[in-house]
């Protein structure tokens, strides 16, 4: 696949984490967790990426079932339930004909909001984080083509 020399493309791309603490009622149906929550991938206002994308890669702690979740077609996201925080590596792969290597995003998965009481500190201080208030961990990114081929090329400008 021949390479168009000086040609930089880039790709914004949104990722991150939204997370919520379970109720009581929701902790006891679901193993004692303290949190759902969601990993995800997607363009800028939710433009499409999955034209220049083969497939996603969600890479979870392995106490999760099935840790390596892979997602051919969007949304590219994972919702689970859980108690901790760990790395998710958000690993994307390009079609063949891009010749491109996989990029992975390491991404720390939030659950607990900064200096918040949650830790057992009880009663919660006036200022903590409200219960039920979602927590948003989220990054903007963008992924950069360097000489890319002639076929994926035109992937690329397809929008
Ligand atoms: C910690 N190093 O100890 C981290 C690991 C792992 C979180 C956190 C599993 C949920 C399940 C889960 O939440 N793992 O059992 O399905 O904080």
């Amino acid at each position: 696949n021949k390479r168009i020399k000086g040609i930089v493309v880039s790709k914004p791309i949104i990722y991150g984490n939204t997370a919520t603490e379970l109720t009581p009622t929701e902790a006891a149906a679901n193993n004692d967790h303290t949190h759902r929550w969601t990993v995800f991938l997607r363009g800028v206002n939710n433009q499409d990426i999955s034209y220049f994308i083969h497939k996603v890669e969600i890479k979870l702690h392995e106490t999760f079932i099935n840790s390596n979740r892979v997602l051919k077609s969007p949304p590219y996201e994972v919702t689970e339930t859980g108690w901790g925080e760990f790395e998710v590596i958000i690993r994307i792969h390009f079609p063949p004909c891009s010749g491109e290597k996989p990029i992975s995003i390491y991404h720390m998965l939030k659950l607990y909001p900064p200096e918040s009481d949650h830790g057992g500190a009880r009663p919660r201080s006036p200022n903590a984080w409200p219960k039920g208030k979602p927590l948003f961990n989220v990054f903007y990114e963008e992924l950069v083509f360097i000489d890319p081929t002639e076929e994926f090329m035109e992937i690329l400008t397809q929008q």
